[in-house]
């Protein structure tokens, strides 16, 4: 199911714009458009979840994963990468549309700090 007004489920229907950098039958990967890294991918599911807590089949929550990885790969981030699923409202989720940040291209500080 996709919902009308969620901007990433516009996207994934190219609805709305965005620089799309890979796309299957279950994940559309795209540049962020207020990217804080050199590197700074979403990755999404075509299908509507709000986040993390919802029911999402391990298929798809596999399949974000391995995207991830290969595009962090093809961005040429061999010196490391960070993967960030931002949930809820503590968890500073501001789109409520499951995505994985990938941020690289430089150095990060450590979570705690
Ligand atoms: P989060 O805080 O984890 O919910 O991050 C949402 C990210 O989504 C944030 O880094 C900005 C990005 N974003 C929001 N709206 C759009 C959009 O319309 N297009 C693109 N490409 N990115 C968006």
């Amino acid at each position: 199911m996709q919902k009308e007004s969620c901007v990433f489920c516009r996207i994934a229907r190219h609805e709305s714009p965005a620089t799309v950098l890979y796309e299957d039958d279950l994940v559309v990967a795209f540049e962020d458009i207020h990217p804080f890294m050199p590197v700074h991918v979403l990755v999404v599911p075509k299908q509507h979840y709000d986040g993390l807590d919802d029911d999402v089949p391990e298929q798809v929550l596999g399949r974000c994963l391995r995207v991830a990885a290969d595009l962090a790969r093809e961005k040429g981030l061999e010196r490391g990468y960070r993967l960030q699923v931002n949930t809820g409202v503590d968890g500073g989720q501001t789109v409520r549309h499951l995505h994985l940040h990938v941020l690289g291209g430089g150095r990060m500080p450590s979570p705690e700090l």
